[in-house]
């Protein structure tokens, strides 16, 4: 393992004014996204789709440092026979693969995942560099409710994430560390913070058993935030102040970087919350976005399936690249989003 390597693709993937684009839909994740613009879900609406978003060319050369990709993209070619993944390069953005499986129910854990993929990982691996991509993903989805998370869960998602980000060093591959809370229910901020730390805990203790080099990783975590049903959800502010104090209790300081999920957040909402955490400032780590939702909605939503839209849909989608790539430096305000 060539870690001096690593470290420098991973500190370009949070280099400062840049975050990823979380584009790895698996293709039943896709369907419902184009299922509400009433978009079929074929091959080449999801290429069309995809390949417009690379084409941006201002989005991508100044707002994205890397894109996640499901295996489907990293092997497809745009429709003009250029491999999507050259257009991705060709913007100075690095491609990445999204290689788990799939969070699937776990037996004896009623209400509870655990995500699969391990088998074959590094042939898979070593096929996936070949092709462009220098790094991967990973997402253990960890769900609150009524008696659960259990240790059980917890424990064997760490250990799974563990497992991927040892072999995907093994391979030249810098491993995005996804744990997400799920902020689907009706829990308060304090239980999302409880959750979120024990989760980074045991997730550190893992990485380290398995002797991942942590200067060759990017965590990307959930923020600590009310569950989505809550009926009094927190301010940003709050937000801000307990997600950066879980994470300075947990995570080393040798990790080169942060790059937050969005979760189901609003647009607007995801990039608030990274630029007041930026703000505030005061912490080992650049953090940036890996947003999928808080990205693409806008950009979809323009789009609709028409070749006509490809324009608004790309503005679309350099605004929130724009704002985000703000909010990674702290430089984001709300009358930005007008302008
Ligand atoms: C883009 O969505 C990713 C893949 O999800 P599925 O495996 O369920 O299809 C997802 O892992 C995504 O990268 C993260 O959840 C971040 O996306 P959001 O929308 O939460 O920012």
């Amino acid at each position: 393992m060539d870690l001096a390597a690593l470290n420098a693709v991973a500190t370009a993937m949070v280099a400062p004014g840049k975050g990823i684009l979380a584009a790895d839909e698996s293709t039943g994740t896709i369907k419902k996204r184009f299922d509400a613009i009433g978009v079929e879900s074929t091959e080449a609406n999801r290429r069309d789709y995809r390949e417009l978003l690379f084409r941006s060319d201002a989005a991508m050369k100044n707002h994205i440092s890397g894109v996640i990709l499901f295996e489907e993209t990293l092997y497809q070619d745009g429709a003009d026979g250029t491999p999507l993944v050259e257009l991705i390069k060709a913007n100075g953005s690095i491609p990445g693969i999204k290689v788990d499986k799939g969070a699937k129910p776990m037996d004896g854990f009623p209400g509870e995942t655990l995500t699969e993929g391990l088998d074959g990982l590094g042939e898979r691996l070593q096929k996936d560099y070949a092709r462009g991509a220098r790094f991967a993903k990973w997402r253990a989805v960890i769900d609150i409710a009524d008696g659960i998370p259990t240790w059980g869960a917890v424990k064997a998602n760490a250990h799974a994430l563990a497992r991927y980000a040892a072999i995907c060093q093994a391979n030249q591959i810098v491993p995005i560390v996804e744990p997400e809370v799920l902020m689907d229910g009706a829990h308060s901020i304090d239980r999302c913070d409880e959750v979120t730390r024990w989760v980074l805990q045991t997730v550190f203790n893992e990485l380290a058993e398995q002797r991942v080099e942590l200067e060759g990783i990017v965590l990307k975590p959930n923020m600590v935030i009310s569950g989505k049903k809550a009926s009094n959800r927190a301010g940003v502010e709050e937000v801000a102040e307990k997600t950066i104090a879980a994470l300075k209790a947990t995570v080393p300081s040798a990790v080169p970087g942060i790059a937050y999920l969005s979760g189901g957040q609003s647009d607007e909402e995801a990039t608030a919350h990274l630029d007041a955490m930026n703000k505030i400032g005061g912490f080992p780590w650049n953090m940036t976005f890996s947003y999928g939702r808080a990205l693409q909605a806008a950009p979809q939503k323009a789009w609709s399936g028409k070749s006509e839209n490809v324009a608004a849909a790309s503005q679309a989608f350099h605004h929130r690249a724009r704002m985000n790539g703000l909010a990674s430096t702290g430089e984001w305000s709300k009358s930005l989003e007008a302008a």
